[in-house]
């Protein structure tokens, strides 16, 4: 796969790194996108009080001059405000076994905590919890917004709303009725939901668990339009779409559940009731992309969610993320003391109530990435411009194409 990105950095290192390479050269970034993709990650009500210590900005470290990427890789930095308070306790320096500060000896149900001690032979489950923290989405989403960068050069656009938190449902919308660009009018509630009579709902839940010591969940939903037929493939499991977002996607912190279009909902239905006829123009009430792009035919409706055989069909790209509730509680449920054996209360750490909106910017974020990185294996180029000129020779190709189908249909008949 022709992008890759490599992420380093502890919730309270003094830093977060990462490595982004394979973008093409000439692709105007500059760092006021990414950071404001970082803002919109960091916000959300129901967020704890770290949110309030940190800023998130990137500063650059390499692969980038005059506002333009160089083709080479890009190299970026956050750095942890933090880390002021937690210098001595995450100092690189020392001795090993030695009894360290803020140790955290009672894992946490549903944490990586118990697992990791286990698996990498700790003592202590902060040398865990520290990486294991979602704080390292910040980076993800710096790479992410270096996709989403190069998406919108070609008229690609990717956004999220919340579907559901702690159990409260926003009314359900089409992905064809949603307001577009959709993240201007997600981002303007506090949850990020465009159903405002449940707004207000959600938001005394949060503040009911925060009360209760408890944590909660929810469901967001990634929508990307104006994409071309034809990114991924069905040839390999490794190379179809679905797969490949469905696993990065699940890769995001107390992720449980993925579901592309229908989802769950395909499976306990009829054929006729599932797959979208094909018609012969673009889809009515989708403003993009343009008929040629997709070879000039459309589709009644959208239950595939803009996959098929693990490759866009050119609709609307519609997947639904869900997470469970974070697994910190001020009212900690049972567990083991790591030191004696013996049953304890969980350690409750600072954290926050819920982080559902800032999964649907994570969730934003890596579903760009892989697109991108489909349409760096399509339209190749090792320059913007040289990806631009494959890209729309495809285009045209595909406006071809449809074009000769119409004028020998008449003679060819249904044989
Ligand atoms: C997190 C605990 C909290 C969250 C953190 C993830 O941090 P702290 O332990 O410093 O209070 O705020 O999320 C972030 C720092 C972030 O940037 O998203 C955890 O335990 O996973």
């Amino acid at each position: 796969m022709p992008l890759r990105f490599l992420t380093a950095g502890e919730s309270h290192g003094q830093a977060l790194v990462t490595i982004v390479e394979g973008l093409p050269a000439g692709l105007p970034v500059a760092a006021e996108q990414v950071d404001r993709e970082l803002a919109r990650r960091m916000s959300g009500y129901g967020r704890g009080a770290r949110m309030k210590i940190e800023k998130d900005r990137i500063e650059w470290l390499a692969g980038v001059r005059a506002g333009e990427t160089l083709g080479s890789p890009v190299a970026m930095v956050v750095h942890n405000r933090d880390w002021t308070n937690w210098q001595e306790i995450m100092a690189a320096e020392g001795t090993p076994g030695e009894e360290r500060r803020r140790r955290l000896n009672r894992p946490r149900p549903g944490h990586a905590d118990l697992v990791g001690v286990m698996k990498y032979d700790r003592q202590d489950a902060r040398d865990i919890l520290e990486r294991a923290s979602a704080r390292e989405t910040a980076m993800r989403v710096a790479a992410g917004a270096l996709a989403r960068r190069l998406l919108e050069e070609f008229g690609v656009d990717v956004g999220s709303h919340v579907v559901s938190l702690g159990g409260i449902v926003a009314a359900a919308r089409a992905a064809a009725d949603l307001p577009w660009p959709l993240n201007p009018a997600a981002d303007r509630s506090e949850v990020r939901v465009l159903d405002s009579a449940q707004d207000a709902r959600i938001i005394a839940r949060i503040d009911q668990a925060r009360k209760d010591g408890d944590t909660l969940g929810g469901e967001c939903e990634v929508v990307v339009r104006g994409l071309p037929a034809g990114l991924g493939s069905h040839v390999h499991w490794d190379r179809k779409l679905d797969g490949r977002l469905a696993g990065i996607l699940m890769s995001i912190p107390a992720v449980k559940a993925v579901e592309i279009g229908m989802g769950f909902e395909a499976a306990r239905r009829p054929g006729s009731e599932v797959h979208d006829p094909i018609i012969a123009e673009a889809t009515p009430g989708t403003p993009a992309p343009a008929p040629a792009r997709k070879g000039g035919y459309g589709r009644q409706g959208n239950n595939a969610g803009g996959l098929e055989g693990g490759i866009t069909t050119g609709e609307a790209l519609v997947i639904r993320v869900g997470m469970k509730p974070i697994a910190t509680l001020m009212s900690p449920l049972p567990t083991i003391d790591l030191r004696t054996g013996l049953p304890a209360k969980a350690q409750a750490e600072r954290s926050d109530v819920t982080a559902v909106p800032a999964m649907g910017v994570i969730a934003e974020a890596l579903t760009a990435w892989v697109l991108a990185d489909a349409m760096l294996e399509k339209f190749g180029g090792d320059s913007l411009r040289e990806m631009r000129r494959n890209y729309d020779g495809y285009l045209a190709q595909l406006g071809d194409r449809w074009t000769a189908l119409g004028a020998v249909a008449p003679e060819m008949g249904e044989a």
